[in-house]
């Protein structure tokens, strides 16, 4: 299944005249506003983010998963349905493989799929978090924290074959998240679990290639309820420090605790040349994985103007790699997947259009009332007709999810597929 390019330029133009209007309008005005329209269209449009391989398909909890038709189950399948997000969005150029749920059996061939769809492979993920079939150690007590030698060394073995098969994909980076943990206060000691871990990652970091990177993914609980080894960005710091110079720290929106100010924890880390990534979603309550920006905008929006400033100011820190990490309970998983790209764009323009010299000047006066003024002059800014010039300068769609469903893509993948295709994942 591949949009049709003559059918979304006809949709297209359904829309193009009061796309035209709105755009000429905001554009006007922000140039009024010496805003640098065509630099900030052009970070809009090279902005890629990356689809999660293990979110294609319907998610579920331990109370239920109500499966989705027509969904990939194949890698293949899952290279196309991110085709699918690339062409009518022009922001999704990349997919992120989780092992061994998309150990490829042709290489050449998905790659060759990839390219068709002009998609990189972005970080792999490796999964020492539930137990392979015929694998001869248990995580049941942890991988690489684990008081069993055996069990880490077969989870370092693993993290470097994940190593291998991305390098043999083009991936330049490895993400590290460990559900690695206890329940019950007495079950592990801190230090030991710890220190197994910092030995197992540098063992790990031995085997990366020199121009490849190592997220280390944090998280406060689930599924251990009592104590997770990687519980906060203070401990994937340490750890990514005792690595080296090719090891970050890797912001799953959904892991902090209730109020966390992750704008700030951002901006650290930016500044100390650790940030190494995202995992863009959203939650009201714990690891809620649902659609970027349904639940908190706002404070997406202040994580971008610590991006924003950080890209401008900080060398030290690299380009962060920008990832998606959501779970589809009762969405179309391509429509949710849509709509988080938006809302990453949206907050994205929006803080490129804050006056970071203005905002430095209003803090330098402490002028408080000021330097929220300029913030919410800039969130306030509906930037959806910038986004939409972004995507149809690259031939996507003006709308994406009318386009989605003018096209009956959907009905087509589950002509395709059927209607009890299920893609692998969580
Ligand atoms: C853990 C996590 C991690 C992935 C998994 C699918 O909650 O965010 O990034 O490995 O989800
Ligand atoms: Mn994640």
């Amino acid at each position: 299944m591949r949009v049709d390019e003559n059918q979304l330029e006809g949709i297209n133009k359904e829309h193009l005249s009061l796309h035209d209007d709105t755009y000429n309008f905001l554009g006007n005005m922000l140039s009024k506003q010496g805003k640098d329209v065509d630099g900030i269209l052009k970070k809009l449009a090279d902005f890629q983010v990356a689809i999660p391989s293990w979110a294609l398909g319907a998610g579920g909890t331990r109370f239920g998963r109500f499966g989705f038709q027509g969904e990939p189950s194949t890698l293949e399948q899952k290279i196309d349905d991110v085709g699918i997000l690339h062409k009518l969005t022009q922001t999704a150029g990349a997919i992120s493989l989780h092992i061994p749920w998309d150990v490829p059996s042709d290489y050449k061939a998905i790659k060759e799929v990839a390219a068709s769809h002009d998609i990189i492979f972005d970080a792999v993920n490796s999964n020492t978090f539930q137990d392979q079939k015929n694998a001869k150690e248990s995580y049941k007590f942890g991988s690489l924290s684990n008081i069993n030698k055996a069990s880490r060394d077969q989870a370092i073995a693993h993290n470097i074959d994940v190593i291998n098969i991305g390098d043999k994909l083009g991936s330049k980076s490895l993400t590290i998240w460990l559900a690695d943990g206890s329940n019950f206060p007495g079950q592990s000691n801190f230090q030991h679990v710890l220190q197994n871990t910092e030995d197992s990652v540098k063992e790990i970091y031995k085997a990366l290639p020199e121009d490849w990177k190592m997220f280390i993914e944090y998280k406060p609980y689930e599924p251990n309820f009592y104590s997770t080894v990687i519980q906060d960005w203070g401990t994937s710091f340490m750890l990514a420090n005792a690595c080296g110079d090719k090891a970050y720290s890797l912001v799953d929106l959904g892991h902090h605790l209730p109020n966390t100010n992750i704008e700030q924890i951002v901006s650290t880390l930016m500044m100390k040349g650790k940030l190494g990534g995202f995992h863009f979603n959203d939650s009201k309550y714990g690891d809620d994985d649902v659609t970027v920006g349904s639940i908190k905008p706002y404070s997406l929006f202040l994580i971008f103007n610590s991006l924003v400033y950080g890209m401008e100011n900080n060398p030290q820190n690299p380009y962060p790699a920008w990832m998606i990490d959501a779970s589809h309970n009762i969405k179309d998983p391509l429509e949710d997947l849509i709509q988080s790209l938006e809302a990453i764009q949206e907050a994205y323009a929006k803080a490129l259009l804050i006056d970071q010299d203005q905002l430095a000047a209003a803090q330098k006066d402490n002028d408080v009332v000021k330097c929220q003024e300029i913030l919410q002059n800039a969130y306030r800014t509906d930037v959806r007709p910038l986004i939409e010039k972004a995507r149809i300068s690259r031939g996507g769609a003006i709308n994406p999810i009318e386009t989605y469903r003018a096209l009956k893509v959907r009905q087509g993948l589950i002509k395709e597929r059927g209607i009890n295709s299920v893609a692998s994942g969580l």
